[in-house]
């Protein structure tokens, strides 16, 4: 099919962004991304440009009324372009910048319902950036690679229920880095003192903190165990 953009697309979603019934497409490129409105029968309309150029794109109702946004990833930064509901976009805002990107994920990583963004950049990181759930996100949480990625997958690898995320590393290292998901929640131990001696009275401190902006304060129990045997709960 030629669509007539007259330039290479890098990524293309696909969706109802006028609200007509009909399925759209968005294609971003080194020159520009486009909408190309469907007419419902296989062709579509003419191109029309919507936003700056792209490396990749998501299209998600990001602020929850219903109506379709994109997320547009350009390299150094992200856009947000609220959709209207009739093919046209609010003027984008854009966060994450000061490094640069190769690809990302748009899932809910922490659980609250809104979608959150998970970008790998060349400098070995990946950066989570928690959603609000009307069109912004929270600052970056960065968690280290090691290695500049070629790949950025994800799925609950470790079946929790919640969505982790895996970098593919290219040669020398050639191996595959999890970064799992603790739903937004970091638990840090310590014990004092430390090193202790046989029947010394030994205090375990578990702290529960968020790891993610925005993630709220995290509720549940902690409970400590010598094999199976409970030492002690807190809630
Ligand atoms: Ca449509
Ligand atoms: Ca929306
Ligand atoms: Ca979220």
């Amino acid at each position: 099919m030629n669509t007539g953009l007259g330039t290479s697309a890098t990524y293309v979603e696909s969706g109802d962004f006028n609200m007509d019934g009909r399925v759209d497409l968005i294609a971003t490129g080194s020159s520009n991304t486009y909408l190309l409105a469907g007419n419902g029968n296989g062709t579509f309309q003419s191109p029309k440009s919507i936003g700056g150029p792209g490396i990749a794109l998501r299209a998600a109702d990001l602020n929850n009324d219903g109506k379709l946004d994109l997320l547009i990833l350009s390299g150094q930064s992200f856009q947000v372009l609220l959709g209207n509901g009739d093919g046209t976009f609010q003027p984008p805002k854009t966060f994450g910048q000061g490094t640069t990107y190769s690809e990302m994920v748009l899932k809910d990583f922490n659980g609250d319902g809104k979608l959150d963004v998970a970008a790998m950049n060349n400098g070995g990181n990946v950066s989570v950036f928690a959603g609000k759930g009307d069109g912004s996100f929270e600052p970056r949480v960065t968690y280290i690679v090691g290695a500049p990625g070629s790949h950025l997958a994800n799925g609950d690898v470790n079946n929790d229920g919640a969505v982790d995320l895996v970098v593919s590393r290219p040669a020398p290292y050639s191996d595959l880095v999890l970064v799992l998901n603790r739903r937004g929640i970091s638990t840090a131990m310590t014990s004092s003192p430390n090193p202790s001696t046989a029947n010394q009275p030994v205090t375990l401190t578990a702290t529960v903190s968020a790891s993610v902006r925005g993630s709220g304060t995290p509720t549940g129990t902690v409970m400590f165990q010598e094999g199976t045997t409970v030492l002690g709960t807190a809630a």
